[in-house]
């Protein structure tokens, strides 16, 4: 019980299972993970497929021979497993070239090698069949504004992402891109920091067709913001492409925290979104274990991870049999018809209609919506009394 199967759709970076506990005070607790050893490990845990940053694999300096050797290494794992790749992305953060950002420093030169590696990550990305392109700007932005680059940064991206879009069809690779929005960290602000402001930013793109978004849990909570709602937004634009689960206290650093292991409430309410909406793309944690863990806890942080979404999915599915719960709901969505067809579509009958109707406005104020009721059965429910 609990226990997955690829047919959930679980995935992990292998940033993230391979995460050697390293922070900016602190040196790493726990040795590297080899990608071929990682692979192996997560399709014995029940997972489906494993992401990665180009780098994560291939060093960024190997040769091409090098190269070579790492990917036929990583590809036998994958076919020995069965284990899938359905996400691939770009290290544009790591390297000191990129200390002022990728796609928008104000170097040309910088701006011409992020796109270069970028084109290599996707001809990597591809060759081991992703379908789905990720791009988090973990360096587009800044800390000092008065390099007077702020407008200039966001024509700059748009022009990266079009080019790139283009190459994605003149290879063949038909990708659909994902992007990331996060506030801040490691940047003083990032550009396009939450989910919202990326919307509007790819209704810029050339081919807005093409991209969606990449949500992650632990970026709109450290923003203060509602992570299930920045999700039901991109359900409801269509753009959910992908997402990042984990967890995150609110207006902290960057935790990448075991999925659930903070928030449940809003880590349930995610899950009834992703089950409820029909997003069939990958479950994908973003996350890591503590500091404080050896390899033993690495995987126990992976299965905790996979075994909270399955129970808040089960819970999910208690929600709407529970006939209580599905009482109060009834009770809190008040249907009219035929109030509701003549605000569905403006007319001008149903504009004059609706300036003449005459409204109990006293009654409506005053009636009891019965959430507490409600939102204490979601508690009971969570906490295993139901
Ligand atoms: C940083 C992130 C990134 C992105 C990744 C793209 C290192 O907070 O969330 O993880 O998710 O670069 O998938
Ligand atoms: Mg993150
Ligand atoms: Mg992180
Ligand atoms: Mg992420």
């Amino acid at each position: 019980r609990f226990d997955p199967t690829p047919a959930d759709k679980f995935t992990f970076g292998l940033w993230t299972v391979g995460s050697v506990g390293r922070d900016p005070f602190g040196e790493p607790t726990r040795p590297p993970l080899d990608p071929a050893y990682s692979v192996r490990k997560l399709a014995e845990l029940g997972v489906w497929g494993v992401n990665f940053h180009d780098n994560d694999l291939v060093p960024i300096d190997a040769t091409a021979a090098e190269r070579d050797r790492i990917v036929r290494a990583f590809r036998a794992a994958l076919e020995e497993t069965g284990l899938v790749v359905p996400m691939a992305t770009t290290n544009l953060f790591t390297d000191p070239v990129f200390k002022d950002g990728a796609f928008t420093s104000a170097d040309a030169r910088v701006r011409a090698y992020a796109l270069q590696k970028t084109m290599r990550a996707m001809d990597l990305g591809a060759e081991l069949g992703a379908r789905t392109y990720v791009f988090w700007g973990g360096r587009e932005g800044s800390e000092v504004d008065a390099g007077m680059k702020t407008v200039d940064s966001l024509a700059r991206f748009r022009e990266a992402l079009n080019f790139l879009a283009e190459y994605s069809e003149d290879q063949g690779y038909g990708y659909r891109f994902a992007l990331e929005p996060k506030p801040n960290e490691p940047r003083g602000d990032l550009y396009l920091p939450n989910v919202g402001a990326m919307l509007g930013f790819i209704a810029t793109l050339e081919h807005p067709e093409r991209f969606g978004v990449n949500p992650e849990f632990a970026h709109e909570t450290m923003a203060g913001l509602s992570f299930p709602h920045a999700v039901a937004q991109a359900i409801d634009a269509g753009k959910l492409f992908h997402i990042d689960l984990n967890d995150q206290k609110m207006n902290r650093f960057d935790q990448d925290l075991r999925f659930g292991a903070e928030n449940p409430k809003a880590a349930f309410f995610t899950v009834k979104l992703l089950e409820d909406s029909g997003y069939d793309g990958p479950r994908h944690f973003d996350a890591h274990a503590l500091r404080t863990e050896d390899e033993e806890g690495v995987w126990a942080f992976a299965r905790g991870c996979m075994r909270t979404y399955l129970i808040l999915r089960e819970k999910a599915r208690q929600f709407d049999q529970d006939s209580e719960i599905q009482a109060c709901l009834q009770a809190y969505h008040v249907r009219d018809e035929a109030l509701e067809a003549q605000m569905r579509r403006y007319s001008p009958e149903g504009a004059r209609a609706l300036k003449e109707r005459a409204f109990d406005r006293a009654g409506l104020g005053a009636r009891g919506l019965g959430l507490e009721q409600l939102d204490q059965l979601l508690i009971d429910l969570l906490l295993g009394v139901r």
